[in-house]
């Protein structure tokens, strides 16, 4: 018997199915509970998401406020299977790990290489460009056919997780991108709704963080960061500070962008991106960090300019 058709076995088999996807999920993650949600539901069987903690972004998805949110976890007895999406390991199940482990049958869909193949029947494919392009196999193999409500969902995890179609498409992703469209999703407000609209707020701490953005080392490092003051100021959370490293990243003679973001007991935490060739990996174990080759960070108790001069004869040892 196939992957697919063991799953089609199981979840026939099943009248109420629970749907679990990893810590601090992204727009994969949500958007595929939430598309198996609402094609389950369609198909006449009982499902439940359940999500700790939910990105507000993704609620505009349909079923986002049915999500059973909070450290309460859902009761084990209601359920007769349950299904992770997008998770590579238990650990990442977080507080729901051990309620995962007690079920007897356990399906997990997932596009992650480095998948630990902790539940009973596992489907992936680790070329498909997010966990929802291989859900949308699963859903055609269990002959469920996408409406616009499952669509929407699916489209969330294509974009979030290619970054707007800009990385690991194949062209497979593409023709199912097509079989998306023509539910008639609004591709342009979704695509807005999840990369372009921010706060007031956001806004103004991110103009804050550009006026004090310094180039070094020749324009090739660029440098800026928040203060607890300012979040404080603005009421906003360290999260609300991601992506402000990409505006020195974006500089076209900026191989290294350095952001600071500073704590509450006064230390820093220090976020790096490089663009071509310098791998600040190595340079974020220095500090006694870590990360990927292009993206990496670490923590520190030194001043802003200390850290500023210590940090950039570091980058300099790399730059070409
Ligand atoms: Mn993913």
């Amino acid at each position: 018997m196939s992957v697919l058709e063991n799953i089609k076995e199981k979840i026939e088999k099943s009248k109420s199915i629970l749907i679990l996807t990893h810590e601090n999920p992204d727009g994969d993650a949500i958007g595929s509970s939430l598309a198996l949600y609402n094609a389950l539901r369609k198909n006449e069987k009982n499902a439940l998401v359940y999500i700790p903690i939910p990105d507000r972004t993704f609620s505009f998805l349909p079923g986002f406020d049915d999500i059973l949110i909070g450290s309460d976890l859902p009761d084990r007895e209601h359920f007769d299977c349950c299904i992770s999406l997008d998770c590579s390991d238990l650990n990442r199940l977080g507080i729901a790990q051990d309620l995962f482990n007690s079920f007897e049958e356990t399906i997990c869909i997932d596009h992650h290489i480095t998948n630990q193949n902790y539940a009973d029947i596992t489907y992936i494919n680790a070329v498909a460009s997010s966990t929802c392009e291989n859900l949308m196999v699963v859903l055609a193999g269990l002959g469920f056919t996408i409406n616009k409500e499952v669509a929407e969902c699916l489209y969330t995890g294509f974009i979030t997780d290619t970054g707007g179609f800009r990385y690991n498409c194949q062209p497979e992703t593409m023709e199912m991108v097509a079989t998306l469209l023509e539910t008639g999703i609004n591709m342009a407000k979704i695509y807005r709704t999840v990369f372009d609209v921010t706060t007031f707020e956001k806004t103004k701490l991110t103009a804050r963080c550009l006026d004090r953005l310094e180039l070094l080392a020749d324009n090739k490092i660029s440098f800026t960061y928040v203060l607890r003051s300012d979040l404080d100021e603005l009421k906003l959370e360290e999260s609300d500070t991601d992506e402000i490293v990409n505006f020195g990243r974006n500089i076209n003679s900026v191989e290294v962008s350095v952001f600071a973001k500073e704590r509450d007991d006064n230390t820093y935490k220090i976020s790096m991106r490089a663009n071509e060739y310098v791998d600040i990996s190595v340079i974020a174990s220095k500090f006694g960090g870590g990360g990927h080759v292009r993206a990496a960070g670490f923590e520190t108790a030194m001043s802003l300019e200390q850290l500023k001069e210590t940090l950039v004869e570091e980058i300099k040892k790399q730059l070409k």
